[in-house]
């Protein structure tokens, strides 16, 4: 497995200098963000980014997102020119030793809060999710909070997106997801990067809005879709997790040489859909790290591995979910529990 962490940019409050600092820090996770959603990303960009990590002691093997264009999910008369944009961007990342793309397939939102400073005992504050609040929101006002979007709507055009996604339930969207994959596992195949979907978070329809990323049921049947190995997935144990329903170790056995990227935080359920994002070892939430990591062994996992949202510690302040410090507690921890569980495993 590799340590990796994910990198915004030159914006990033968190410096490549500081992420290399971090033990065993492999490389970064990163994407190209002055680029709007939907256009393909120039080489000379592409390739100064991973002279920059490289330049730092870091690889760039690890590209999140390429984000898909809403046209694309909505399936309508522009997704076939996104669609070839966006295979223009695999093979342009391929070419760049780029080895696996994580993307979602979530209709307008990204991942989703309700809190984003949810002041926990210990005085950090968190990330967290409360479905009735989020519900009592507005989605046409500012006062959610949408930390995970990468681009922002202007009221209109967020109306008028909602709108359009009215024609489009659960089965238009596989269909529309399909036609998707159809199209660019191939060329992804010939590039020899694997994609990785990112499951939707929470996963569970919201506004609306269908969502399919969601459960063991569904990831068996997007993996048929297009059964090849580089159609697979980021396992998110965060986003998988917060259902209770999702068996994650069992999860890992079932699909695990088809899990490229691993995104591993912990959460703590503090009722039917609500939860706080917690510190990252097994104590401190509600998902079991220890036989996470575990089975992600067994299943013989190879790929990426990064600690996900962090919470802010030490009085940090920066991009919510993203700051240094936790994130970096939580890479050390994983770190330290792959070493213990694979040393084990070998004795
Ligand atoms: C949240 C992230 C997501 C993820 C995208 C992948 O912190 O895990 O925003 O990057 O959903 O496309």
């Amino acid at each position: 497995m590799k340590m990796t962490f994910r990198w915004y940019g030159e914006n990033d409050p968190v410096t490549l200098q500081k992420i290399r600092q971090i033990p065993k820090m492999s490389g970064i996770v990163s994407a190209i963000y002055d680029v709007p959603v939907g256009e393909v990303w120039g080489e000379d960009k592409i390739q100064a980014l991973k002279e920059k990590a490289n330049q730092n002691g870091l690889a760039f093997e690890v590209v999140e997102s390429v984000p898909v264009h809403e046209d694309i999910k909505l399936g309508n008369q522009n997704a076939k020119k996104y669609i070839e944009n966006y295979c223009e961007n695999i093979r342009r990342l391929g070419r760049a030793g780029v080895k696996v793309i994580c993307y979602n397939f979530m209709p307008v939102f990204d991942w989703l809060r309700s809190e984003l400073e949810r002041i926990l005992p210990d005085g950090s504050n968190a990330l967290a999710y409360d479905e009735k609040t989020v519900l009592s929101m507005n989605p046409l006002t500012s006062e959610l909070s949408l930390p995970g979007w990468d681009e922002s709507y202007t009221k209109e055009g967020l109306r008028e997106l909602l709108k359009q996604y009215k024609t489009v339930d659960e089965e238009q969207l596989w269909r529309n997801l399909e036609i998707f994959l159809k199209a660019i596992i191939p060329v992804a195949e010939e590039s020899g990067i694997s994609m990785a979907i990112h499951p939707d978070d929470p996963p569970w329809g919201i506004f609306g809005l269908p969502r399919v990323i969601t459960n063991e049921k569904n990831l068996e049947r997007f993996l048929k879709l297009v059964d090849f190995k580089a159609n697979g997935l980021t396992f998110c144990t965060g986003s998988l997790g917060a259902s209770v329903e999702n068996d994650l170790v069992a999860m890992i056995h079932k699909f695990g040489n088809r899990i490229h990227f691993a995104h591993l935080r912990n959460i703590k359920i503090t009722g039917e859909r609500c939860f706080e994002e917690s510190a990252h070892p097994t104590e401190c939430g509600s998902l079991d790290m220890y036989g996470i990591v575990e089975a992600l062994q067994e299943s013989g996992f190879d790929g990426y591995i990064r600690p996900d949202h962090g919470r802010m510690i030490w009085g940090e302040t920066g991009r919510y979910g993203y700051g240094l410090y936790d994130r970096a507690l939580g890479a050390t921890y994983l770190t330290g529990l792959w070493e213990g569980i694979e040393k084990h495993a070998n004795k």
